[in-house]
């Protein structure tokens, strides 16, 4: 059973990084039932990862969110996060709100459009959220596809350092570089090197991430946060996420 306390997200996420590299488990709500789901975040957090991350895509329903939350709150003590698509689905059973900002989509309901249609609600609920900054970096697969984005190419670090130094200059809190879900491959070290030498906030990378040598890599070329989502969905996903772990621990 979850142990309930209630925590500033922000403030744990920061003493977190300063004590190393985070790990994030995503968990998209429309992959498996809420009982599967509760499953796979306790094993997330049996292995070691710092946060679980629900994601909210176009489509979820309701419901499934609430029992997604409910699932994963009985059976898991680390901080449970939402990132909302928009007003869709949104439901309070969390510690924090991941509130992104998708800059290089050429559609205005990713840069702020969908975020204005649940701000006054977070707003009004009081709860806590985190501003995120997030850049698609090729190939960006489905998701690019659905976001409407003007991708950033693999090799090209300048665009993405300046999309993510115009992140921190809009005051934002974390810039996050997102190659998408199930990439073949995580953002290139030397794109997160390039990225990181620009900033002072700090930055999270995920898409793609399946072994720790990828974890290790992309830990050392700078990544404060590593978000891992497809692992978790495959056969032997215990084992896998033990190594990133220890990857990105050790
Ligand atoms: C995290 O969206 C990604 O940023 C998830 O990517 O499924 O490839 O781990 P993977």
């Amino acid at each position: 059973m979850r142990g309930r306390m209630i925590m500033n997200i922000a403030r744990y996420l920061t003493e977190k990084i300063d004590g190393g590299t985070v790990h994030i488990t995503l968990i998209d709500p429309m992959k498996q039932s809420p009982e599967v789901a509760g499953r796979l975040a306790l094993t997330a957090q049996e292995v070691g990862s710092d946060l679980i991350l629900v994601v909210g895509l176009s489509g979820l329903a309701q419901r499934n969110l609430l029992d997604t939350a409910i699932s994963i709150r009985e059976k898991t003590s680390i901080p449970l996060v939402y990132s909302p698509a928009g007003a869709e689905a949104v439901c309070f059973s969390f510690d924090a709100f991941l509130f992104s900002c998708l800059l290089n989509s050429r559609n205005a309901g990713f840069i702020s459009g969908g975020q204005s249609q649940a701000a006054l609600l977070l707003k009004r609920m009081e709860v806590e959220t985190i501003s995120v900054g997030l850049l698609m970096v090729e190939p960006g697969l489905k998701t690019g596809e659905a976001s409407n984005v003007d991708l950033i190419a693999r090799d090209n670090h300048w665009q993405a350092a300046s999309y993510a130094a115009a992140a921190e200059l809009f005051g934002m809190h974390y810039v996050y570089l997102e190659a998408g879900p199930n990439s073949a491959q995580p953002i290139s070290a030397a794109m997160i090197r390039a990225v990181k030498k620009e900033l002072s906030i700090p930055l999270i990378v995920g898409g793609g991430i399946r072994t720790a040598v990828d974890a290790r890599r992309v830990r050392q070329a700078g990544a404060d946060v590593v978000v891992t989502g497809t692992v978790i969905e495959n056969a032997g996903y215990r084992e896998r996420l033990r190594s990133i772990l220890s990857a990105l621990k050790d």
